[in-house]
């Protein structure tokens, strides 16, 4: 675990650079709990393909649950920025680990700003300590992208709604409790204006889930398609109001790519940090791979690349944390700054590996395969491009 180690001596890609104290307090937590209770055990969660849910509860005692939910109903309180850090710093343990605490967080986020007194009070605690689990549910297997056109369907009968349809993709699906769904309300207004957000639980009758998706990464967290036939959901679970489920969702997304991009960080740092022990250590033609000047300079560049992704996703936490008009855009931008780039580092440090690298007794093939879906999920790096060209053609 060498690498996990923070150096405290002048080194450029120190995360804590820039940080206030409480902010180093919680970089130096999360960072003591990925080195002890995840990087031992990423390569195994990888093969084994089941959420460790010992870890979960661990991770829930340390207030990784519900990060920056409020207090009152058991999250942490912690800012954008902090949350943010912890990703990072998760991640360097185990992305796909990371990376569902980030999804399952935004759930949490959803209800605690979104969901009425009683949903906030039963489901807030539950969820801060892991006992609970969350998954977003947006995506169907006609509706990517194009998130607005989903056809699941909830019609309203009294006290209850009455669901159809399917979500494809889910991230957890099979092992959460509760799953946070997006569908289109009979009879409501077309497109994004129709659409609401339920609350549906694992064991409701009608609902059921396909056969577990064989992924390239994010191993350790199942994937799989949602079937809703006739599934009664009370009134009292929706998040929100008729007709916000999109802008529900939508705010969620601004956070999850934050927090996505800071996953690639700790990647792409745990990665460099390999790399850069290895060209100090192989000889070839009687040098140490760090002698060759090829070597410095596209060790340079990749820091450059981290740093600049870094200040970025930072930036955009404080901008979500403000409440700033700018927000979406720079949420977009960071999202596919960070995600690009570190995909780039992880790879150039997997390069100077060799074929070493290539091998998974070591861990960078890893770090590669659990990234690339970052470029792909929470809004492919597209769609961020449409994102921040809107805002910059529409002011
Ligand atoms: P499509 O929308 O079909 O896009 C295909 C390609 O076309 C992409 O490159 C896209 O950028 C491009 N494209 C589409 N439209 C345009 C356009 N207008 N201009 C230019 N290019 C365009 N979803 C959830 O709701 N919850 C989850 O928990 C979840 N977890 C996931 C976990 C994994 C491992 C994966 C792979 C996906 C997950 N997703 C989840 C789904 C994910 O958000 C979608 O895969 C993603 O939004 C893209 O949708 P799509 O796969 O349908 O691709
Ligand atoms: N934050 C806040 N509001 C937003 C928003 C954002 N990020 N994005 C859109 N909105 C608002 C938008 O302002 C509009 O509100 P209003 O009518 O009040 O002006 C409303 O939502 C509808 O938006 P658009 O008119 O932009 O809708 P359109 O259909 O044209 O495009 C698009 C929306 C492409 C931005 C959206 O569909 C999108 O983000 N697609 C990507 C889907 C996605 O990210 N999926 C991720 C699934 S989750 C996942 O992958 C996990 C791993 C968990």
């Amino acid at each position: 675990t060498r690498g996990l180690q923070l150096r405290n001596f002048s080194y450029c890609l120190n995360p804590a650079v820039g940080l206030d104290t409480d902010a180093r307090d919680v970089l130096t937590a999360a960072n003591e709990f990925a080195k002890k209770e995840m990087y031992p055990k990423m390569a195994e969660w990888d093969k084994k393909g089941e959420l460790p849910m010992d870890v979960l509860k661990k991770a829930g005692d340390m207030g990784f649950g519900a990060m920056y939910c409020n207090g009152a109903f058991g999250g942490s309180d912690l800012t954008r920025l902090q949350a943010s850090v912890i990703f990072e710093q998760l991640s360097m343990g185990c992305v796909s680990t990371a990376a569902y605490i980030s999804i399952h967080n935004m759930c949490a986020w959803m209800v605690d700003t979104f969901g009425s007194e009683e949903l906030k009070g039963t489901l807030i605690p539950e969820m801060a300590k892991f006992e609970k689990l969350g998954s977003y549910c947006l995506t169907e297997p006609d509706a990517g992208s194009d998130a607005a056109s989903i056809r699941t369907t909830a019609t309203k009968k009294g006290d209850y709604y009455v669901v159809n349809g399917s979500k494809a993709f889910i991230s957890g699906a099979g092992t959460s409790d509760y799953y946070f769904v997006m569908m289109k309300l009979d009879g409501g207004e077309p497109g994004a204006k129709g659409i609401i957000c339920l609350m549906i639980p694992k064991d409701t009758e009608g609902f059921s889930f396909g056969k577990k998706e064989d992924k390239l990464g994010w191993n350790s967290q199942p994937t799989r398609i949602l079937t809703f036939e006739d599934v009664k959901v009370p009134v009292k679970n929706q998040i929100g109001k008729d007709g916000f489920g999109f802008k529900i969702a939508m705010e969620g997304l601004n956070g999850g790519r934050v927090n996505i991009a800071s996953c690639s960080l700790g990647a792409a740092q745990r990665s460099l940090d390999l790399a850069i022990e290895h060209l100090k250590y192989r000889k070839q033609f009687g040098k140490t791979l760090s002698e060759f000047q090829y070597n410095q300079f596209k060790l340079a560049e990749l820091a450059t690349k981290l740093i600049t992704s870094r200040l970025i996703v930072r930036a955009a936490a404080e901008q979500l944390e403000n409440n700033d008009p700018e927000k979406v855009a720079m949420c977009a931008m960071a999202k596919l700054h960070a995600t690009d780039n570190c995909f780039e580092v992880v790879n150039g440090a997997l390069q100077m590996f060799g074929g070493y690298g290539f091998l998974k007794d070591y861990p960078i093939q890893q770090y590669l395969r659990d990234i690339r879906v970052h470029q792909i999920l929470e809004g492919t790096n597209e769609m961020m491009r449409l994102l921040i060209g809107r805002d910059l053609l529409t002011k």
